[in-house]
């Protein structure tokens, strides 16, 4: 097929909002609450002790004792662990709090994204909210390969302390059991070599879902999805070149269909760190409304 006007107008309103709510240069992630990432080498918590102490009034310090002396140093330096774990025993996940921000950040440009897509507006408020708060872990999942690298499998986001390992969501409570496919997601993602046309398509095509649960007008999402994934076609149709071109699509179909068993695996493991966090306020209010409350 040929492109119509309308689908090339589609196009470049997608991603003049993608451009709007994307910053390519994360330069807002130094206002989010510090990465702390716990050194995978020392199993004891910091405790702000030195490591030997030069004076320690507990300690026997008659000559010959040396081997009793490091035992009661071992012992003090637990006791001093476990007095300071009362608050620092609530916050088993040291790379929560920055996460949180930066997933809470990515709601709201996500959020504002699909409110400039074309159809969204006009649906019913309870449809919109349903399906963005179905869709928006997805998207976070779609638009982070922007910054994934399949070098290292992280995702690089400007300097060195905003660079995330799989080992940093992990200090975040993930597990493997989500980590393991999201990263192989990604891997194949970034092997599709999407035009930001398609990149962003596919983010419109993935909020239009017609089957998300308690939908009240799917027939009003599917046409949207359906003006938005003939545009996808024509598209790749029109300008994307052999051989990379060869099932796309269907491959970019197969992508969205990996994202709901992904979303499946994070919303378990959410509900999880939510209930072991500690701290209520490492997440943030939009998160705990997003994705659900332990206390509700
Ligand atoms: C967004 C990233 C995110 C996930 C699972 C990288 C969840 C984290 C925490 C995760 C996994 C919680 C609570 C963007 C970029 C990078 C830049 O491209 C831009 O929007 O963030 C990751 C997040 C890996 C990386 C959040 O689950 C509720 C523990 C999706």
């Amino acid at each position: 097929p040929q492109m119509s006007e309308e689908q090339e107008q589609l196009i470049a309103t997608l991603i003049e909002a993608h451009h709007k709510t994307y910053d390519s240069s994360y330069s807002d992630f130094g206002q989010f609450r510090p990465p702390v990432r716990k050194d995978e080498f020392d199993s004891s918590d910091d405790c702000s002790m030195p490591e030997a102490p030069t004076d320690c009034s507990f300690g026997s310090s008659t000559p010959g004792e040396s081997s009793m002396n490091s035992g009661n140093l071992g012992l003090l330096a637990s006791f001093e662990n476990f007095g300071q774990s009362a608050s620092n025993m609530t916050s088993p996940f040291s790379m929560l709090p920055h996460l949180s921000d930066l997933v809470s950040y990515s709601i709201q440009k996500v959020i504002g994204f699909a409110k400039s897509i074309p159809g969204f507006r006009e649906l019913n408020t309870e449809d919109q909210i349903v399906l963005l708060k179905s869709s928006v872990i997805e998207i976070i999942m779609l638009r982070s390969n922007e910054s994934f690298s399949s070098e290292d499998n992280s995702w690089v986001c400007g300097s060195e302390e905003f660079k995330y390992s799989i080992s940093d969501v992990t200090q975040a409570g993930h597990n493997m059991e989500l980590l393991e496919p999201l990263v192989k997601f990604q891997i194949g993602l970034k092997k599709l070599n999407l035009h930001e046309a398609e990149h962003v398509l596919l983010m419109a095509i993935c909020i239009f879902s017609p089957d998300r649960p308690s939908l009240l007008e799917r027939e009003r999402v599917e046409a949207i999805q359906e003006r938005l994934s003939e545009t996808l076609r024509a598209y790749i149709v029109c300008n994307h070149p052999p051989p990379s071109s060869h099932l796309l699509y269907p491959k970019m179909v197969q992508k969205l269909a990996d994202l709901r068993s992904l979303n499946e695996e994070h919303s378990k493991q959410y509900l999880e760190i939510s209930r072991e966090a500690g701290d209520p306020s490492d997440l943030t209010p939009l998160l705990l409304e997003v994705f659900g409350s332990p206390l509700s």
